[in-house]
């Protein structure tokens, strides 16, 4: 099936690739490595066309107020600067790719892409209005940042082999989709995808 034509005003946006968020990661999302194959695949569809890639990272403060010790409900994780906040090797995120640093503060925590980080300001820059975005964790980082791109007017291709939830409550991962899709993302797998030409 090859539906989707890429167009210049196109974008990938990767959520929240990190080491953290992987098997052996301080806050691992279960299978979240099964998210490469079709990843590296968008990064080589958007790169061969010169397209727009853009990598959110989880970049807390070590004190974060998401954190347990400080009556965060989260284990400390991406502490800005250490192996844990880094993409990992797996990820082949290309020098291009413009990265996006989000709750970074100690008082506030963002799970979205958008929030704080001046990211829609710059899409609308490049000119962007379609939007694919992956990436991890579907029910939280993904899901934040996908309704923040439909209400700052993008157009979302959620990319449904390209993303894994944590799922701390079963079920979470698949009421994160049916919220995204009920909002207006449309979902796409890398097979859909034309090739060049
Ligand atoms: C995330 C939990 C805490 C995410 C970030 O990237 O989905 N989840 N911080
Ligand atoms: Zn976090």
């Amino acid at each position: 099936m090859t539906d989707i034509l890429l167009n210049p005003a196109d974008a990938l946006v990767i959520v929240d690739v990190q080491n953290d968020f992987l098997p052996g990661g301080a806050l691992a999302v279960g299978q979240g490595g099964a998210i490469f194959p079709a990843l590296r695949r968008y990064i080589d569809l958007f790169r061969e066309r010169g397209l727009s890639i853009y990598a959110s990272r989880d970049w807390h403060p070590a004190a974060h107020c998401s954190f347990h010790a400080q009556g965060g409900i989260w284990p400390p994780h991406c502490i800005a600067g250490t192996g844990g906040a880094a993409f990992p090797e797996a990820l082949a995120l290309p020098p291009s790719a413009v990265v996006v640093s989000k709750a970074v503060t100690p008082g506030a925590d963002a799970y979205s892409a958008f929030q704080g980080t001046g990211l829609a300001d710059q899409l609308r820059a490049g000119r962007k209005q379609r939007l694919f975005i992956g990436g991890l964790a579907t029910d939280y980082c993904v899901l934040h940042t996908v309704l923040d791109a439909l209400k700052e007017g993008f157009e979302v291709m959620l990319l449904s082999d390209a993303i894994r939830a944590v799922d701390v409550h079963p079920g979470d991962g698949a009421a994160a989709i049916d919220t995204m899709l009920r909002h207006g993302a449309v979902s796409a797998t890398v097979d859909m995808i034309a090739g060049m030409p």
